[in-house]
């Protein structure tokens, strides 16, 4: 079964994505519900609420404030292949060996050689490399993740990359760019002066700022400090929907090693990446992720690409009754992951799969084998499901399970 994957067929030695052959190893993890999603291509369908979302962040870096002499000094990617190898998602960012975001659990890959991108922060190095000073990059992104409202295992970025130019940071700050033998600090970078990292990060939370008012309007924020391997100092963006504080892009200072590999050694910069299904979910009142991969007119016809952003808010459709199930199973393979077990769900309930909740999990004293109980809540965005049918699925759902995890049912 590969590295705890659900690979469908996986008597097939080849697998196909997007008009390219890959030889199926023993990392294969991809399962034929995600391939099928990569077609979908949903940022250039344009009255789809992620396109519209997506213009309007376009548009943003667009502004008079992003000119130099009347030019654009951001240009636009969405045409950056998904398909991506681990150099690419990881290396290129300094994302260590051992680190766990590299897990199969947690990834989709091809074989051992290409995966499918984690986040579009896989293509800062190569467009840095190309030349490009400043750029916005968005795409489709895979991720191996629970179920419920706010995942799907396909999801969208968008990334953002501003250099500076030694004499651009001189004129921010009137003082020298690159430090000589000092030690990182909670502030800065080593091979970065305390008032270059503030002024690249000043402007990196300006730019943001601007971005989620020029969406939003008047909306309260706030920065809150985090890690990433390939920023530092590094931030997540904040804000206040609802009552509830929603996290909705990392970004921070880039890492001096990865311009420097990139060859832009003689320039600091700023990157972000920010999720365009939380953006969209909270701008436009869009309660279910499943929701944007629907076809239903219901749905579509609530979003016009012309109308003003302000005008658009999603009036929900009457929602239909869930049904639900659950399954245990002792787990004979240590492969076994959660999401391996959410894939076969993807799999075989589809979109009819509305959250997957974990409700009994133990360790048989004497045996050692492990147990799991799982609570699935079907329902359909459309229609109301009966009993029948979602039993049929559950029935399929127990046999792929059992087939395909090395697991006994309970
Ligand atoms: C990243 O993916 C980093 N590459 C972001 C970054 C870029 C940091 C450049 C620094 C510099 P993270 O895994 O936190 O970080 O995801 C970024 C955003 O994607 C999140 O803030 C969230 O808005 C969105 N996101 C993450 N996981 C999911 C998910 N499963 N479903 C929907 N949106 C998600
Ligand atoms: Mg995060």
């Amino acid at each position: 079964a590969g590295a705890g994957g659900s690979s469908g067929d996986s008597s097939e030695r080849v697998l196909r994505v997007l008009g390219q052959e890959y030889a199926r190893d023993n990392m294969s993890n991809v399962t034929p519900a995600v391939v099928q999603r990569m077609d979908a291509d949903l940022l250039s369908q344009p009255s789809h609420p992620l396109a519209i979302l997506l213009r309007h962040i376009e548009e943003y870096f667009q502004q008079d404030q992003f000119r130099h002499f009347g030019r654009c000094i951001f240009s636009s990617h969405r045409n950056m292949k998904p398909v991506v190898t681990p150099q690419q998602n990881f290396d290129s960012l300094l994302i260590p060996q051992d680190h766990p975001s590299r897990s199969p659990s947690d990834n989709y890959y091809l074989n051992k050689d290409f995966m499918l991108r984690a986040h579009t922060s896989a293509h800062q190095s190569e467009l840095i490399s190309s030349g490009l000073n400043a750029f916005i990059c968005s795409g489709d992104v895979y991720r191996r993740d629970e179920i419920d409202r706010s995942h799907y295992p396909v999801f969208h970025q968008t990334e953002g990359v501003r250099l500076f130019s030694i004499d651009e940071v001189n004129k921010m700050t009137g003082s020298s760019v690159f430090a000589q033998h000092a030690s990182r600090s909670p502030e800065h970078q080593e091979s970065h002066t305390i008032t270059t990292a503030q002024a690249v990060g000043r402007d990196l939370r300006t730019t943001l700022s601007g971005l989620v008012e020029h969406l939003f309007g008047p909306v309260e924020q706030r920065w809150v400090d985090c890690y990433f391997p390939f920023t530092h100092p590094s931030w997540e963006l904040e804000i206040l929907f609802e009552g509830e504080w929603l996290e909705v892009l990392g970004c921070g200072v880039m890492e001096q090693e990865i311009l420097d590999a990139a060859g832009a050694d003689n320039k600091v910069g700023w990157a972000f990446g920010l999720g365009l299904e939380r953006l969209a979910m909270v701008l436009f009142g869009i309660p279910d992720i499943r929701l944007f991969w629907s076809k239903d007119p219901r749905f579509l016809s609530q979003f016009k690409h012309d109308a003003p952003l302000a005008s658009i808010k999603f009036k929900p459709f009457s929602k239909y009754p869930p049904c639900n199930k659950d399954i245990s199973f002792w787990i004979d393979d240590d492969a076994f992951s959660d999401n391996s077990f959410t894939d076969v769900v993807r799999s075989v309930a589809g979109d009819l799969a509305e959250h997957v909740a974990l409700i009994d999990s133990f360790t048989h004293p004497k045996t050692g084998r492990r147990s799991r109980t799982f609570r699935i809540v079907y329902r359909s965005m459309d229609r109301t499901v009966t009993n029948e049918e979602i039993n049929e699925i559950q029935e399929q759902l127990r046999k792929t399970v059992a087939h395909e995890l090395h697991v006994e049912l309970r």
